[in-house]
């Protein structure tokens, strides 16, 4: 029997999935409501299984640059299926598309494909440790960086959202190997070397934290990231899962003018495809089996279809770069300021941080610099807002700790009705004064 209706499906999801989906932000329980089911997408826009139709802003949490069905990499993968979808074996494509990516991040001289951000962080933090020989991680509080083991310690994205503290299952002998600090804040990371001297094997950031809502580095942290490291003998990895073909076509390592040891990508390398990347120095990546002692592998590592997407994808990105990144800033400032200009006038308090084609609207009158500032916002009022929002057709991501992306084929058409839907959400907003 087919079953249709997105609450259908959710009754059904929830029968076979724990919390009914198979990644926990999707299941919408920081905003309340069921979560629609999608049916398809095109451009800027998703389909439910109602027939609803919604601006999207959430872009498959990253990949979706160039809007959904993108015509070039609809074909890419058509044509590579045609040929096999596996074949566990070297091909071309896995050439091609390492070429432009090393083109794009010149710090990267050597790279592995995987199939997710969590094995790119993974395998990188395990080469960083092979590398110097030293256990100890710096990651900072509000940062995600999947969810293997080590990486979990006050994350940001789902564990933000839920408010879990640490995650169950994770020993803490490993929990124990990873510090966690805050994040806009030099002299912390100078006390964790202080501290444990010689035992720090790499500090690992989202140079924009992206998981915590979008967080920009304050200036001059990240070249004090980069001077430290360098001075200490630890390896630096610039997670641009979120980030690497976003904020510039070499992402913030661009943006910044900042050259890390490693960098992990995601998200629009795979061009919506399971793919991910690491990679960096040579001499680091060359102790890679088979050449070196560190061990990381994958059957579907590589895959054709996630190459044929990703070449199809970064490829248009290389080719229109200079087109490509103007539009999506100016897109990206008139959406979000205009929002921000309609909450400031309803007199909801608002804070926007943005970077590039990347922002978040936290509900707080604090400057958010950190997860400390981020945890300010008031998460029921984002869910009002959510829901109004998404019940006029505007489909946001469904967590006050996540960031907001949009794509090239966000029209103005598609900006202003998202304006006219916030003023409507606003206008009904508890926070707005003279409102009960
Ligand atoms: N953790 C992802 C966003 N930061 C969510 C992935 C998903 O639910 O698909």
């Amino acid at each position: 029997m087919k079953i249709i209706g997105s609450r259908a499906l959710q009754e059904r999801a929830e029968r076979l999935f724990p919390g009914g989906v198979n990644s926990p932000v999707r299941a919408f329980r920081a905003v309340g409501g069921d979560p629609p089911f999608v049916e398809r997408g095109d451009g800027a826009y998703l389909w439910d299984a109602d027939g609803r139709r919604y601006i999207d802003y959430f872009g498959s949490w990253g990949p979706m640059i160039l809007g959904h069905a993108f015509p070039a990499a609809v074909e890419a993968v058509q044509r590579a299926a045609a040929r096999s979808a596996s074949f566990g074996a070297s091909t071309a494509a896995e050439g091609d598309l390492a070429e432009l990516v090393v083109k794009a991040f010149p710090s990267i001289e050597k790279l592995r494909f995987v199939s997710s951000g969590t094995e790119a962080t993974m395998s990188a933090v395990r080469v960083a440790r092979a590398f110097t020989g030293r256990k100890y991680v710096i990651k900072f509080e509000g940062c995600y960086h999947g969810h293997s083991d080590g990486l979990l310690v006050k994350a940001g994205s789902g564990v933000a959202t839920f408010g879990i503290p640490g995650s169950a299952g994770v020993p803490e002998e490993i929990a124990h190997l990873t510090l966690a600090l805050p994040f806009n804040d030099v002299a912390a990371v100078e006390a964790a070397f202080a501290t444990h001297k010689n035992e720090i094997a790499c500090v690992i950031v989202e140079p924009v934290v992206g998981n915590a809502g979008c967080i920009a580095p304050a200036a001059g942290y990240l070249e004090a990231l980069r001077a430290i490291t360098a001075r200490e003998e630890a390896v630096l990895i610039f997670d641009e899962v979120m980030t690497g073909f976003r904020l510039a076509l070499g992402g913030a390592q661009e943006l910044y003018g900042i050259t890390p040891d490693m960098t992990t990508l995601g998200k629009i390398v795979g061009g919506g495809l399971p793919c991910a990347a690491f990679g960096g120095r040579a001499e680091i990546m060359n102790l890679l089996a088979p050449l070196g002692p560190a061990y990381q592998a994958g059957t579907l590592s590589g895959n054709p279809l996630a190459m044929a997407a990703g070449i199809a994808t970064v490829g248009h990105l290389v080719k229109h770069r200079d087109t490509v990144y103007p539009l999506l800033e100016n897109i990206s400032a008139a959406v979000a300021d205009g929002v921000a200009a309609e909450a400031a006038k309803a007199g909801v308090p608002m804070v926007t941080n943005r970077a590039g084609a990347m922002w978040t609207w936290f509900f707080t009158s604090t400057p958010v610099m950190d997860f400390a500032t981020a945890a300010t916002s008031d998460t029921a009022s984002f869910a009002r807002f959510h829901r109004s929002m998404l019940e006029q057709g505007v489909w946001l991501p469904p967590s006050q700790y996540e960031a907001v992306f949009l794509g090239t084929a966000h029209a103005m058409d598609d900006i202003h009705q998202t304006i006219a839907a916030a003023a409507v959400a606003f206008a009904s907003h508890p926070s707005r004064p003279n409102v009960s």
